[in-house]
């Protein structure tokens, strides 16, 4: 059967599958044997080592991230915001130039990436591909697939080959790093969102099932099922609807439902919350509901969005529109759905630097995640914290729950899910329908074994526009009995003979916890105002407040005695757990708190501030620091330690790159008739890999340059020719990617360019362009020369193929005049960057230019060659020219400062001159610029880019067609984030 995809957000993947097999009953293949007992499921959770766990997991990519200490600043800042796990794609092509070349050292050294999560806590979800979409050029693929005849993710013996090589070097890292040898890898996916299920992609999937367990993979695998669908089920689960995969142990589902800012770079209308799990009423059913044996898994839900070239850059709206209230509403949805392995795309998404990004982007891969590109925490990540704080401290219920008896509040505008379990009652309140913003007041009754109660019993209990709460109920609160609250929980820990427990709602509105006590217990108000009423009969004490600042209560009772902190959600935000050898730790600070380790009595505290910070520690310490500095702290009345550390970063003074020596020196050499090309490779090939709507037309030779091995950035065309008679017309077609250029001259002179444009990839903007131009050619012979800048390739989201299509020059027709068609022969050589690479920098660094040939992007290139230069004067003519400076930084030690380079205005996503720019930084490849096209003009430059104390190059690659209108704007050096 065929089905529509029905769950799709309001993006292009509503546009894009239906399934295309029959839905699978037994396979062919034996049923492998699947993981060790050190992680084991059921229908509630992943036990790891026997012990139920609730997967808070946020996406990373460490090839966007070329700076291995910020790999830990990253890991750290995750921890801190509440993750428990960090899921990681590994990029084929980021380590493998060629076939058989891999690379693991370096900004490339995946077991460290690995390793370092581990030292920072974070349990690991190994996702290798080797196809991974993930908006990076060729989906991962590394170029040489593209000079394959054989259909990627397919049994296709050539792709098979590379595929499993790459497999055996990644997973050989991975296996050593499981949690069953001591690491802390708990899960493997398999492949990415293989939306067709044809009987070759099923044994495509087996092979690749085999493969991991024979390199000894023996944690479970799974595979992301693109868009909820229900496909590719552990066998024993497969329906009518559903796919199975025998040797897959879990099923997981991936989900965008947040949708994404508009063009224009508003909100706009919110989605609805989709119930992904135990609430689903959609069929096909998804989430634990497709695998009912298997624990709801989310192996990506969408924390953001990316960003197409020619936006109006909606990083920061996306952040927005994926904010607070979605991540309460959707994320909250998941956990009452019972989805306790849950991974958010992205937790923070980096840069695409060099020419990593798929034609779907541009360099910035923000993604309006809750950490941003300059590895700030946005609003969300606090919100995310309150959220991952809640899934550990109230593990044992949110991990073993089932639907429970169905609860009717009195408003018809809320929802309200109910689930229990051994450890307690979750109530979750929603807007009905889900996506609903009005101001709904609403009651309900619910019955427990602590009794039955119309909630609230004073005040006003309401959701009010983007909004949901997570409510608990019967539950055992460290040593106490907490009978309801309709504040969310945050945390609670034990600290010797005090339980801390910390709650939290929407500032302003109403709250109420009842606490159940033998015998009337001693309630002091340490700070704020609430009312307490005690009940004799029941034990029930009754605490009404409002959620204002930061209400703390001393209650001693039977049971230990409990500090209750009661805070609006600002408040609250600014608490900090850390888990220590001396048990959890707390914190309440504006300042980041990364860790917490103890030295004797003393207590030493790292993270990082920006301001003044007052910082209170509840720890049984004597005395503490912060990141090496002792606080002069004294205890307070809520039993902590008040101290306050002086962030202070000192100002940062930047050069001027404005007022610094600039020199020049002209690229496009390849444009003059005399330009030596005799080592260069003829173009002689007769049949491309190409996709067949790239294929040379008859009788023309293979021009496309991945043929020839060059796989990104620039490549050149050099041809010569006869003309009989007077030739009028150049027609080509050229392979770009979104924002190609090709530019054109003919016997020395420039004939013209052309530029592909930006856009939004589904539906489909162009990739390949037609470039035509008016010649006037005398009979006689000639020389041609061809640039194109290869902006990047395609992905193979549907496994199509499309990564293999061509990029460079596809075709070339000269002709006397548009009737006349005949065609001059040209005979062509070409050049570009090869199947090597930077031993440093990578493959992606360089593309084909003359100057990247000759290394004028490095920090050490010659001085000779090159004359002063004023950054914002006229091009010396169309091609391409080079521009460098040089400068010294001299960066406060112990701060972290994020610098970034900013062109032009930075308040405009484009302006009117076509002049285009590739960015390097002490040789390193930090982005590519488009002014005309936008919207990206700030450029965050990865710390391990610069020399922080010491000399520093830039070098800008400008390509413009010669006019003085596109003139380069001015550059900046700019700081954008400081902490210490
Ligand atoms: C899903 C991919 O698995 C992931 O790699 C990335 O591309 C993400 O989307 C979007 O950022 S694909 C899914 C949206 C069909």
């Amino acid at each position: 059967m065929r089905f529509k995809l029905k769950l799709c957000s309001a993006m292009w993947l509503c546009l894009a599958a239906s399934s295309g097999a029959a839905a699978v009953r037994a396979a062919d293949a034996p049923v492998i044997a699947s993981s060790t007992k050190a992680v084991s499921w059921d229908e509630h959770s992943l036990m790891i080592n026997g012990h139920r766990e609730f997967i808070w997991s946020g996406e990373f990519h460490p090839f966007r991230l070329p700076d291995t200490n910020a790999w830990r600043d990253v890991y750290r800042k995750m921890k801190a915001s509440g993750f428990n796990t960090v899921a990681l794609y590994f990029n084929w092509g980021y380590h493998s130039p060629a076939p058989g070349a891999y690379d693991f050292t370096g900004i490339r050294d995946m077991d460290l990436a690995i390793r370092m999560a581990e030292e920072e806590g974070l349990y690991v979800i190994v996702r290798p591909g080797p196809y991974i979409n993930a908006e990076v050029s060729r989906g991962g693929f590394p170029g040489y697939l593209a000079r394959q005849t054989g259909v990627a993710r397919t049994m296709a013996p050539d792709y098979l080959k590379e595929a499993d090589d790459w497999l055996t070097h990644i997973n050989a890292i991975i296996a050593r790093h499981q949690i069953s040898r001591g690491g802390k890898v708990i899960l493997y996916q398999v492949e990415n969102e293989l939306f067709d299920t044809s009987d070759e992609h099923r044994r495509y999937m087996d092979h690749l099932i085999k493969k991991a367990r024979a390199d000894g993979i023996d944690v479970p695998l799974f595979h992301n099922s693109p868009n909820s669908l229900p496909n590719w089920v552990p066998q024993g689960s497969e329906t009518y609807y559903t796919v199975a995969a025998p040797g897959l142990d879990l099923y997981a589902f991936d989900g965008y439902p947040g949708g994404s800012c508009n063009e224009k770079g508003e909100v706009g209308a919110h989605n609805p919350a989709p119930n992904n799990g135990i609430y689903s009423t959609t069929q096909p059913q998804i989430g634990s509901l497709a695998s009912p044996k298997t624990p709801g898994f989310a192996a990506e839900y969408g924390a953001g969005w990316f960003d197409y070239w020619g936006s109006v850059g909606n990083y920061e709206c996306n952040a927005k529109r994926l904010g607070p209230g979605y991540v309460r509403t959707f994320y909250g949805a998941n956990i009452i759905n019972r989805v306790t392995i849950h991974n958010i795309y992205m937790a923070f998404g980096g840069t695409s630097w060099g020419w990593m990004p798929a034609s779907v982007v541009y360099t910035s891969y923000d993604y309006g995640a809750p950490i941003s590109e300059t590895r700030q925490l946005r609003d969300k990540a606090y919100t995310l914290k309150q959220l991952g704080q809640f899934t550990q401290a109230a593990e044992p219920l949110l991990t073993h729950m089932d639907k429970a008896e169905p609860l009717y509040p009195t408003s018809d505008k809320v929802k309200l899910y109910h689930n229990a379990g051994p450890a307690g009652h979750l109530v979750f309140a929603i807007h009905e329908p889900h996506d609903g913003m009005g101001d709904d007041a609403f009651k309900f009754r619910l019955t427990t074994k602590a009794g039955s109660y119309l909630i609230p019993q004073q005040g006003t209990l309401r959701l009010k526009g983007q909004d949901a709460k997570l409510l608990l109920a019967d539950y055992g609160l460290e040593r106490q009995k907490l009978v309801y609250t309709t504040s969310d929980l945050q945390t609670h820990l034990q600290q010797g003979a005090t339980d801390i427990a910390l709650l939290y709602g929407r500032v302003g509105e109403d709250g109420e916890t009842v606490l159940r006590f033998k015998t009337k217990p001693k309630v002091e108000v340490i700070e704020g105002l609430a009312t307490t009423v005690y009940d004799a009969k029941t034990g029930d004490l009754r605490l009404n407040y409002q959620h204002k600042g930061l209400i703390r209560l001393r209650i001693t009772g039977d049971a230990a005695p409990l500090l209750l902190l009661i805070g609006e959600d600002a408040e609250t935000q600014k608490f900090w757990r850390q888990e220590t050898d001396k048990g959890p730790v707390l914190q309440r600070t504006s300042a980041i708190v990364k860790g917490a380790v103890w030295d004797g009595e003393r207590l030493n505290l790292t993270g990082e501030g920006q301001t003044a910070e007052a910082i209170e520690v509840w720890a049984t310490a004597k005395t503490l620091t912060f990141n090496g500095t002792p606080l002069d702290a004294h205890s307070t009345a809520s039993g902590s330690l008040l101290t306050s550390y002086l962030a202070e970063p000192k100002a940062v003074v930047l050069p001027d790159l404005m007022a610094a020596q600039w020199t020049i020196r002209w690229d496009s050499r390849e444009a003059d008739p005399a330009f030596d090309d005799s080592a260069w490779r003829v173009a002689d090939l007769k049949v491309s890999a190409a996709t067949v709507p790239t294929q040379p037309p008859p009788g023309q030779p293979v021009l496309a340059m991945s043929d020839y091995g060059f796989h990104q950035g620039d490549v050149w065309y050099r041809g010569r020719l006869t003309a009989r008679t007077t030739q009028k017309k150049l027609e080509l077609t050229y392979g770009g990617g979104a924002v190609g250029l090709v530019q054109v001259w003919i016997d020395g002179r420039f004939v013209g360019q052309n530029e592909l444009p930006g856009g939004f990839t589904y539906p489909k903007i162009p990739t390949v362009g037609k470039a035509s131009f008016d010649v006037d050619l005398k009979p006689g012979t000639h020389q041609i020369s061809v640039m194109v800048r290869n902006m990047s390739h395609n992905w193979d989201l549907f496994a199509n193929e499309e990564h293999k299509e061509g990029r460079g020059l596809i075709s070339a027709s000269l002709s006397p005049d548009e009737t006349q068609r005949f065609t001059t022969p040209i005979t062509w050589k070409i050049q570009g960057q090869g199947e090597t690479m930077d031993p440093v920098r990578g493959t992606f660094n360089n593309g084909g230019l003359y100057g990247e040939r000759k290394g004028w992007h490095l920090p050490d290139a010659r001085p000779d060659g090159w004359t002063p230069a004023n950054v914002t004067a006229a091009p010396p003519a169309p091609g391409t020219y080079w521009l460098r400076t040089a400068f010294k930084l001299d960066l406060p030690k112990d701060v972290d400062t994020q610098l970034a380079l900013v062109f032009g205005d930075p308040t405009q996503t484009k302006t009117d001159r076509h002049t285009r720019v590739l960015i390097f930084v002490n040789g390193w490849h930090a982005g590519n610029y488009v002014s005309n096209v936008g919207p990206q003009n700030t450029f965050v430059i990865p710390p391990a880019f610069l020399n922080p104390n010491g000399a520093n190059t830039i070098a800008l690659a400008v390509t413009t067609d010669g006019k003085p209108g596109n003139a380069l704007e001015g550059v900046k050096l700019v700081d954008m984030r400081q902490a210490r």
